[in-house]
């Protein structure tokens, strides 16, 4: 089985609020039928769910945020997880749409709930989920991001392969050249922050894969304008991109 993080600065045009890419999704739509595995989908909120999150001051720490904040980025989430679920049905995939409530109590995962995933996956349904605004208790909500969901997923499920879909190559040992970091075994590399992202952006991406990669699974940080390289990464072929190499795997 597979994970696969569709990032929000592939799927949204980060520059604009609400604006998805849509071409772009149907690219990555159509290679996903390439995929003869079992896959579950997991998207970022780009110029939609963290558009708004900034706006309302929302972050991944548990608070008292603002209500209409709450009500607006969680709906904001589901405009955006529509527009996937329909490229996914013009794409002739069939989609299975799991909010992160499906499967979170708080800040943790269900894990009798997490394992429901994988069988619908393995049934040949898509399980499509996204980050988003959750209830924590005791009037308090937080960000859930989709880089989190991956490593809660990853540590139940165990997938053969966890890959990031990006709106660069990988990671680049330098920001100027963009050289690319073909692999990295155990090491962290450092990582600019990015204001504009209240999850973390890249430096989130990077701690969750390190943390996967750490419980013995690879992980790939692939560029998701070339969906090709999902499906080259996933079938063994040559990859282009990072690779996290996996505990298990060094
Ligand atoms: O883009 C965060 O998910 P991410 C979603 O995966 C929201 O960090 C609601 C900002």
């Amino acid at each position: 089985m597979i994970l696969i993080k569709l990032g929000g600065s592939i799927i949204t045009n980060k520059e604009k609020p609400l604006s998805a890419r849509r071409k772009t999704i149907d690219n990555l739509s159509k290679s996903l039928k390439k995929i003869d595995e079992p896959v579950i989908i997991v998207h970022g909120g780009g110029s939609y769910g963290h558009y708004w999150s900034v706006k309302y001051d929302m972050h991944t720490k548990e608070r008292k945020y603002d209500l209409r904040g709450v009500a607006i980025v969680k709906n904001s989430m589901i405009e955006l997880n529509k527009i996937i679920l329909d490229s996914f049905l013009k794409n002739r995939l069939n989609p299975y749409c799991l909010p992160p409530t499906d499967f979170m109590s708080g800040n943790k995962p269900i894990a009798k709930k997490v394992k429901e995933i994988q069988k619908i996956a393995k049934s040949g349904l898509i399980p499509v989920t996204f980050g988003d605004a959750l209830w924590y208790g005791q009037n308090k909500t937080f960000i859930l991001s989709g880089d989190k969901i991956m490593t809660h997923l990853a540590k139940i499920l165990k997938p053969r392969l966890c890959l990031f879909a990006l709106n660069e190559d990988g990671l680049y040992s330098d920001l100027k050249s963009k050289k690319l970091i073909y692999e990295l075994k155990g090491e962290k590399p450092s990582i600019s922050k990015n204001k504009m992202d209240v999850t973390g952006g890249m430096t989130r991406k990077v701690d969750e894969a390190t943390k996967i990669a750490k419980m013995g699974m690879n992980v790939f940080f692939v560029n998701g304008n070339k969906p090709e390289r999902i499906v080259k990464a996933i079938k063994n072929k040559k990859y282009e991109g990072t690779l996290f190499r996996g505990k298990r795997n060094v």
